[in-house]
């Protein structure tokens, strides 16, 4: 079984550097009082000539971080791209629901949706775009988690700008790394799972090829989005990426694919690297392009960590 008592690695990092980024932000903890260090008299006037010298540590005071004070912090970190949370369920299904205009990006247009995926995006209503951490754990503290949704439902958290389909342009040249847990089993693991992978996506520690040397500057992650469904019999995590391997001469590509998911499965879930999952109604962690998804009934070629 997984241990996720505690933050694994990307998450940690995610959470660490908003933490001293929030340090950096509010470095002395005993900041003297403006009163006490002032010239200013006792009913605030100034003596005739007399400059009012701005008190620095007082207003480092006014700045009150998401960990200083949650309700009103006035400081955000941003995150380094902004996503799009996305849902469907069978109660949203069919429902024209009209679309929750961002409270973080009120002039964000809805990406287009290509004509082959309108059928398959009907149901699913995009809930908010965020770009600082702030605005995530104020989402996440608010939204249900997974293991309270009703089944057949998804979370898709996406790039700002992709929508959650095959057809989209960021998606259409790759595929997935998913696995599949029995909901009776990890129905006390999945929340943690789920929070864990969208730290990793937000924290964008997915893809290690971006920290390597070998990445050129700019070099963009190859994961576009992570998705939790919750299904009658289990959980499904999945990490979409942008590109798949194709085959022959893809070895670079294929070992940085690889490397997504052992992190995915390592490093998120904790599992060991070698640890065998597949089991009744479980999977290992696999990895599938999108057009072998899309033939259905047929699976396709499958890389397994
Ligand atoms: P699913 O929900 O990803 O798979 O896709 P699951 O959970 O195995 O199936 P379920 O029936 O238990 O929900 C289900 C079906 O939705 C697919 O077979 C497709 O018909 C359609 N579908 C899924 N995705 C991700 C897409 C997409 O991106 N674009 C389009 N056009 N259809 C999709």
């Amino acid at each position: 079984m997984a241990s996720v008592s505690s933050l694994p690695g990307p998450a940690l990092q995610a959470s660490r550097s908003a933490v001293q980024a929030a340090l950096a932000e509010h470095p002395d903890a005993e900041v003297h009082s403006a009163a006490k260090d002032s010239e200013v008299g006792d009913d605030g006037s100034l003596e005739p000539g007399e400059i009012q010298e701005v008190d620095m540590q007082a207003q480092a005071e006014t700045i009150r971080t998401v960990f200083s004070d949650p309700k009103n912090f006035n400081v955000k970190h941003p995150l380094y791209s902004p996503w799009t949370l996305w849902f469907d369920s069978p109660a949203t299904k069919g429902r024209n629901l009209p679309q929750t205009p961002s409270t973080a990006f009120p002039q964000t247009p809805v990406p287009q949706t290509p004509g082959a995926a309108l059928g398959w995006m009907e149901d699913i209503k995009r809930v908010i775009n965020f770009d600082s951490v702030e605005e995530f754990w104020g989402l996440y503290n608010n939204i249900v988690p997974p293991s309270q949704l009703p089944q057949k439902a998804n979370y898709y958290l996406f790039k700002e700008g992709i929508i959650p389909a095959w057809e989209d342009e960021a998606n259409k040249a790759g595929g997935k790394w998913s696995i599949q847990l029995p909901k009776e089993k990890n129905r006390g693991n999945v929340d943690k799972m789920w929070l864990y992978t969208m730290l990793a996506a937000i924290g964008e520690t997915f893809d290690p090829y971006l920290t390597s040397d070998e990445a050129p500057p700019g070099t963009q992650s190859l994961v576009t989005g992570v998705i939790v469904s919750t299904r009658p019999q289990f959980y499904r995590l999945s990490i979409w990426t942008r590109l798949a391997p194709s085959g022959v001469d893809d070895d670079k590509l294929r070992e940085r694919i690889e490397a997504v998911g052992r992190h995915f499965k390592t490093a998120v879930l904790g599992y060991n690297d070698s640890q065998k999952l597949a089991g009744p109604l479980a999977t290992d962690v696999e990895f599938q392009s999108h057009k072998d998804s899309e033939k259905k009934g047929k699976s396709g070629r499958k890389i397994v960590v």
